[in-house]
């Protein structure tokens, strides 16, 4: 079976909430040591975004967004022991990453912190629904180099920026390079913002961590 088959198989899953097969691809993935972030992104991640769509065009309701996603986190909980394999380390550096507050998605955060751990990168998962405070509060007290936030919502999007704001306003904004991310994010709101930058999937977020701290 072609690779490409592989993922739309696994996306199919998710789309049907078949948690059996999910869960029989994800524990295949494994064995067989594929490339796990391709098989997140390409095959889940693809699933959950599908049922996203199918929910706003009214063809599913919340319980079966609920379902997909709960069905995606616990193939996630199976794959992520074994992301650690990710080529080699680059520099090191801490990151603090939350969801901000308001807002419970943590699927995509959770991968990021996921990767950038897997990466070298001493990473602090704040979780989700975190107030704009407890994350300027945590980055002191963990030195972070970079200040990671996460929104999927328009209208917990605000909340990126009132971390800068309040950055700004303890003068700390020279401190901590802040990075942004989620489905909304866009390169104008990160401007509008004065964030440091942003990216589109785990992998991105990586380089741009990266870059950030070579600099
Ligand atoms: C799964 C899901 C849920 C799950 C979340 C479960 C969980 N534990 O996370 C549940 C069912 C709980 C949920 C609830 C709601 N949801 Co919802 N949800 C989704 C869905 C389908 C997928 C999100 C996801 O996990 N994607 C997969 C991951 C891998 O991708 P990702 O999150 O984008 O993350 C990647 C990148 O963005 C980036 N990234 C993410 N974070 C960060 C951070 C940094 C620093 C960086 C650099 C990069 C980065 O890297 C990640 C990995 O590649 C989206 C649709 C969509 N297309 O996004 C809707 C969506 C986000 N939800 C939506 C809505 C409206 C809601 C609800 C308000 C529904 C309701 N009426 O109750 C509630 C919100 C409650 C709240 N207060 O937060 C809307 C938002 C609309 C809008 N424009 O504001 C969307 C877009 C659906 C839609 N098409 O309308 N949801």
């Amino acid at each position: 079976m072609s690779k490409e088959n592989f993922y739309n198989d696994i996306s199919k899953a998710i789309v049907n909430l078949d948690e059996k097969k999910a869960i029989e691809y994800a524990n295949k993935a494994v064995r067989e040591k594929m490339k796990l972030l391709e098989v997140i992104e390409k095959g889940f991640a693809a699933g959950i975004r599908k049922v996203g769509d199918l929910w706003e065009e009214g063809e599913f309701f919340l319980p079966e967004l609920m379902r997909g996603a709960q069905i995606m986190q616990n193939c996630l909980d199976l794959i992520i022991p074994y992301l650690h394999d990710a080529s080699e380390k680059i520099s090191h550096g801490v990151v603090v990453i939350a969801t901000i507050e308001g807002d419970i998605h943590s699927i995509g955060k959770t991968i990021v912190a996921t990767l950038l751990r897997a990466y070298g990168y001493d990473v602090f998962d704040l979780g989700a629904d975190v107030p704009v405070e407890k994350i300027v509060e945590e980055a002191i007290e963990k030195n972070a180099d970079i200040i990671g936030i996460s929104a999927l919502l328009t209208t917990t999007m605000t909340g990126q920026k009132k971390v800068i704001e309040l950055l700004r306003e303890k003068n700390l904004a020279n401190r901590f390079k802040v990075i942004l991310g989620g489905a909304p994010v866009t390169n104008t709101w990160v401007e509008e913002c004065s964030a440091d930058g942003f990216a589109e999937n785990a992998i991105g977020a990586v380089r741009l961590v990266k870059s950030l701290l070579d600099k």
